[in-house]
């Protein structure tokens, strides 16, 4: 079976995605999704000019094969662009392989472990009131696991907090009236936000508090620190919330310094989770060895695809590190499903982001997957059962959208 064709697609149904789909010679399609949120046309161009043309021709099922060819044959390893892309060709080629044996793919990667994959939602709520009301949606909709995230007082906006200010704009304005957060924003310049870590980490106590008052004991709870904090005020934050039993608390300082977390470690028992933006299995070598983190936070799409994931859990396995892959709405429906089919398999399953992608997405990927009991399932569909609706996809051009950044209060640049 060898690869005949290779399309790079581009699309923007309620937000931007880059899509790679491969067709073999004997007609058997798969789809990897190459979504990197803010530099899609990037990842797009190096599929494109430097990617396709290598994968013509190939034999479809040699993927550990193509993995090493276009890792070690780029020279220049590692990055964002580089492992997105690999990851595209690699969770294609496994949904290819997985089509033409007639199974779903998490059969491939050793059958179930599992009924179903454990998820959390994300509520927020600029106040308590609007965050209470926000986890009761989650949990009427049956998640069993719950993001908590508020706003600051003194912030007029800040990370994962969904508001009218944060509703979608442009083509879809108005098509998608869900309390959904949304970061990235179709603007041709990034938004800015401002931050304050003491004003921060003076009211995310009292929030947890309240949580568990009004919630009880049982609910599992998470946060997102998104990078913003130095070892010691993570090590404080990580230290105050102990007495609310978090499932996690994930991203508490910049990920490029894995020592760091030795630090953290050393002064709080609540568990740590990080890596959304790590894309290879060296990002993690000091976390994993010395066991500084609880749960691996890379999702298929960044991390070099079902074959570069799967070779990062079963390196935390041994040292009871669990997966907690990411889901946010820039990780496509393929991405996500991928994630579902390797969460079944692998033995050491933590927990799934879910953030539930808009109804214009699913009208572009028409997926298999289902949601229920605060749980997600693969169905029974050979592959990785997505399928890409180019008509759909039409409808919905490449719109320019960014992130914000993030400033202080004296105006310097701080982590978004
Ligand atoms: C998460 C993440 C996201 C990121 C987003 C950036 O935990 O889901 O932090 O909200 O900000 O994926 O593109
Ligand atoms: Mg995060």
């Amino acid at each position: 079976m060898f690869i005949e064709k290779a399309e790079v697609l581009i699309s923007s149904p309620g937000r931007n995605f880059v899509t790679l789909r491969i067709t073999t010679d004997d007609g058997v399609t798969g789809l990897g999704d190459a979504t990197l949120n803010g530099r899609e046309l990037a990842v797009a161009a190096y599929l494109r000019e430097h990617v396709v043309p290598l994968l013509i021709g190939r034999d479809a099922h040699r993927i550990e094969d193509t993995w090493q060819y276009l890792y070690k044959g780029a020279y220049w390893r590692r990055g964002p662009v580089t492992m997105a892309s690999i990851a595209a060709v690699d969770t294609a080629l496994w949904d290819i392989k997985a089509k033409a044996a007639g199974l779903p793919l998490y059969q491939l990667l050793g059958g179930r472990s599992r009924d179903g994959l454990l998820v959390y939602g994300h509520a927020s709520g600029a106040e308590l009131p609007e965050l209470f009301d926000s986890i009761n949606e989650h949990l009427e909709e049956g998640y069993r696991a719950i993001r908590v995230q508020t706003g600051i007082p003194g912030l007029p906006s800040v990370y994962g907090v969904a508001s009218s200010a944060n509703a979608r704009t442009g083509s879809d304005a108005g098509t998608d009236a869900r309390y959904d957060y949304e970061p990235a924003r179709r603007n041709a310049v990034p938004v800015e936000e401002s931050w304050d870590t003491r004003a921060y980490l003076r009211h995310i106590p009292g929030v947890f508090e309240a949580v568990r008052n009004e919630f009880g004991p049982e609910l599992p709870l998470l946060h997102d620190g998104h990078h913003r904090m130095t070892p010691m005020q993570a090590a404080k934050l990580g230290k105050s919330l102990e007495p609310y039993d978090l499932f996690w608390l994930e991203d508490v300082t910049p990920a490029e310094n894995q020592e760091a977390l030795r630090l953290v470690r050393q002064h709080t028992t609540t568990p740590l989770a990080i890596g959304e933006v790590f894309n290879t299995i060296w990002d993690y070598k000091t976390l994993i060895e010395e066991q500084l983190i609880d749960y691996v936070r890379s999702p298929v799409t960044h991390a070099g695809g079902i074959t570069g994931l799967r070779r990062i859990f079963d390196y935390a396995s041994i040292y009871q590190i669990k997966s907690g892959a990411h889901g946010p709405t820039d990780v496509s429906p393929v991405g996500l499903s991928a994630a579902i089919h390797l969460g079944l398999a692998i033995p050491n399953f933590g927990i799934q982001e879910y953030m539930r992608h808009a109804p214009a997405t699913h009208e572009v990927f028409r997926t298999t997957f289902t949601f229920a009991n605060g749980m997600l399932d693969a169905a029974d569909a050979p592959g990785l059962g997505v399928e890409y609706d180019d008509e759909a996809a039409a409808a919905h051009p490449y719109e320019a959208a960014y992130l914000p950044v993030n400033r202080l209060l004296d105006g310097s640049m701080h982590d978004w």
